[in-house]
């Protein structure tokens, strides 16, 4: 546990730059705590808004942020969340849980990195308030309004600070298609995004309930298919491996992987696994059906994945 005044003198280490990138992704920590309220089983639906007053809005339909007062704190958990640098469930909690988020770091280090931080909860029928200004609370957690018992979620609106960051204008291609990318490998999950700025006023929903199968054939459309796209999904020891894959008439491969909803750019074991494995099998399969002959050698790597696409998840 530590204050925020770490996060706005070091910005770079938790959120990567102070530039656009950097910018965006306090968008992006925000909308992964209401991703994490979807795999938790609890929320269906995003909604991403880039006011016109610089502000960007991120509202779920998920239990709510707890508002009780946290036992060891003595202030309402929002408040916890919010001002607190914490470790996070991911690291403190045994780590089992699926997250690409930061977890509880994340709010509190959007919070320290505005000028404005405002949160809105609805649950037990109750609406509740509270604002914050560069990772102050400015006033307790208040009761605003009232709701359906049943209307429950998390409303956060921010204004990102100019004394920390170089631009202050987010970027809203990179957004949206973080924001698709999501839905693809979330099937169950709805993301709104609407854009209220003038001159690039847009709104658009992303919802993509065959999720990375419909990835595999955005990425070759306009491209020659040669087989179906093949689907496997397999769960053991508590990680979930999701892939899917099709061949076009191209000499490319293209495989992306994502851990955690997180694409890895670099790589990995899950990526060399599933290389190393394909090769295997299909050198297995093709002696047993004799397309290979005892002197033939086996096919490398390049070979059986020439011209395929692929997407490979697990979490
Ligand atoms: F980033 C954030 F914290 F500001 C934020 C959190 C922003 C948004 C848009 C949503 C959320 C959020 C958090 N949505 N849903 C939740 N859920 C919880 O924090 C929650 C609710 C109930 C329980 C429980 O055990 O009853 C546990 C948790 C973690």
């Amino acid at each position: 546990l530590e204050g925020l005044e770490a996060v706005r003198k070091r910005p770079g280490m938790y959120i990567g730059s102070v530039g656009t990138k950097g910018l965006n992704h306090l968008i992006y920590e925000i909308a992964d705590n209401a991703v994490d309220e979807h795999l938790a089983g609890y929320c269906s639906e995003i909604t991403v808004t880039l006011n016109n007053d610089g502000t960007a809005t991120i509202i779920d339909n998920g239990r709510g942020i707890p508002i009780g007062i946290h036992p060891k704190a003595g202030i309402p958990a929002v408040e916890v969340v919010f001002t607190v640098l914490h470790a996070g469930g991911k690291f403190g909690d045994g780590g089992y849980k699926i997250s690409g988020g930061l977890h509880g770091v994340g709010a509190s280090v959007v919070n320290a990195l505005s000028v404005w931080l405002e949160v809105e909860i609805k649950v037990d029928g109750g609406v509740y308030r509270q604002r914050y200004e560069r990772g102050k609370a400015v006033a307790p957690l208040e009761k605003v309004g009232t709701c359906r018992k049943n209307d429950t979620g998390t409303k956060v609106t921010f204004l990102p600070d100019g004394e920390i960051f170089e631009k202050t204008r987010f970027k809203s291609d990179a957004i949206k298609s973080r924001m698709h990318e999501t839905t693809y490998l979330n099937p169950g999950l709805t993301i709104h995004f609407e854009d209220k700025r003038s001159g690039s006023e847009e709104k658009i929903t992303y919802s993509e309930p065959d999720g990375i199968k419909a990835y595999v054939k955005e990425l070759n459309n306009g491209k020659e298919a040669v087989t179906d796209i093949i689907y496997l999904k397999k769960s053991e020891d508590g990680i979930e491996v999701e892939c899917a894959f099709q061949y076009v008439n191209e000499f490319e491969e293209n495989i992306l992987g994502f851990c955690n909803n997180i694409y890895t750019q670099e790589g990995g074991t899950h990526i060399t696994g599933f290389k190393s494995k394909f090769t295997m099998i299909i050198n297995q399969y093709a002696r047993e059906l004799g397309v290979l002959k005892e002197k033939d050698n086996n096919f490398t790597g390049l070979d059986v994945r020439n011209g395929m696409t692929a997407i490979v998840a697990i979490k």
